[in-house]
């Protein structure tokens, strides 16, 4: 069993508020099919859910009336987009079933209550994919928040035993500094508990690399145990296939946990 995010980088056009990326999701579900592997699919809301979030600040929690519509026209535009992905992995022949969090699960001080997964693994057992994604919830503590993808992904990672992870993004894996400011950035192959060690020790000096840590550090804290955690560049045809299948590909993996 894998877990798959598609990033929102990915399969929207994040400059441009409500844009579907068709051509790239369709190529993605159709690399999925191919590859064959049962997986659970999670995806971003690029400019389906963050255009109007960061606008009306919903991620603060309640401030004032003004922001019901747009909790109510995110989680409407958020859903439009899930129905997209699902539509192109059933053009893929993948019988999938978009699941929204906000519609069956809360937060607490943007920490997702997420006990147990029966509806998740009921869905699995007959052979049907469950898609989630980011989200606006309901919050006890703030009234309502934002809920990214990523933090479906770790609370997924604790209920399934999924072999591998992979994070599909615009970027070809982890650098070492921002490689379109630096020419000499450098890819890094794989990553370890190491590795991490080495950039937090430089990152206090520079703010690019402090991103790089976090997202490090992410990605390793999704290793744990003999599960592989992969970030590959979707943009790219045949890596997410290769991802899956365990083929050597242009990717960033991390390795053992922290
Ligand atoms: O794109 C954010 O999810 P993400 C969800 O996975 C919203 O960070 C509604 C902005």
């Amino acid at each position: 069993m894998i877990l798959i995010k598609l990033g929102g980088s990915v399969i929207t056009d994040k400059r441009e508020y409500r844009r579907f990326n068709e051509e790239a999701v369709a190529r993605l579900c159709g690399e999925i099919a191919e590859a064959g592997k049962q997986a659970v699919i999670v995806h971003g809301a690029g400019s389906f859910g963050h255009v109007l979030a960061k606008r009306h600040r919903l991620n603060d929690g309640y401030i004032d009336e003004s922001q019901i519509p747009a909790v109510a026209q995110v989680a409407y535009d958020v859903r439009e987009l899930s129905s997209m992905v699902v539509a192109q992995l059933m053009k893929a022949g993948i019988p999938a079933v978009s699941m929204p969090p906000g519609s069956c699960m809360v937060m607490e001080d943007r920490s997702l209550d997420m006990d147990r997964q029966e509806v998740v693994s009921r869905f699995l057992d007959k052979g049907i994919v469950p898609v989630m994604f980011g989200d606006v919830l309901m919050d006890r503590k703030l009234g309502f928040a934002i809920l990214s993808g990523d933090q479906i992904m770790e609370r997924l990672t604790e209920f399934i035993n999924f072999e591998k992870v992979i994070f599909v993004s615009d970027i070809d894996g982890l650098f070492d500094c921002d490689p379109k400011k630096n020419k000499d950035a450098a890819m890094y192959d794989v990553v370890t508990a190491e590795t991490l060690e080495s950039i937090d020790a430089e990152s206090s000096v520079d703010d690019v690399t402090g991103g790089v840590a976090e997202k490090m550090r992410w990605m390793l804290e999704m290793s744990r145990g003999d599960r592989e955690c992969i970030l590959i560049n979707g943009t790219v045809p045949g890596r997410l296939k290769a991802a899956i299948l365990g083929e050597d590909t242009v990717c960033t993996k991390a390795l053992g946990g922290i």
